[in-house]
């Protein structure tokens, strides 16, 4: 618990949109609220490997969805499909972008319905044991 209060307070001083955790950055995230009938959503964030080792990110969750995955569109066969990619790995000194038609995060089955201004928080797990937690309020699609 100790560990957690710089990141509780770092996340409280930067806006929620902005995470640094040892030279990790979370920029601009953005989670859109499903859309009426959907059980999926996506989010973007801007990945930014400040430090000198690769990172990887093992695994997503959020206490407001059952599961988060990223995915990757391909074009598969001539025709868009999304895949899922178990663990992102950001260069040293490196970034990496999720954002439309590119990678993504998908926000899968939401425990509750979720409109526009919920609260979202992601916990995010790095090769390094790290975890980071970030917020964000979803936001219309429109
Ligand atoms: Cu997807």
């Amino acid at each position: 618990m100790q560990k957690l209060l710089p990141l509780i307070l770092a996340i409280l001083l930067t806006g929620c949109d902005s995470l640094k955790s040892n030279g990790i950055t979370f920029n601009d995230l953005t989670v859109y609220a499903p859309r009426a009938g959907s059980r999926v959503t996506a989010g973007f964030t801007n990945i930014i490997n400040k430090s000198a080792d690769a990172v990887t990110i093992t695994s997503i969750s959020s206490p407001q969805f059952n599961s988060v995955e990223i995915h990757e569109t391909a074009i598969i066969n001539g025709v868009a499909r999304m895949v899922k990619i178990e663990a992102l790995t950001i260069p040293e000194h490196q970034s990496v972008a999720l954002k439309p038609g590119g990678k993504h995060l998908m926000l899968i089955d939401p425990k509750k319905f979720i409109t526009e201004g919920e609260e979202i928080n992601l916990i995010i797990e790095l090769s390094r044991n790290e975890t980071v937690t970030l917020s964000t309020s979803a936001v219309s699609r429109f």
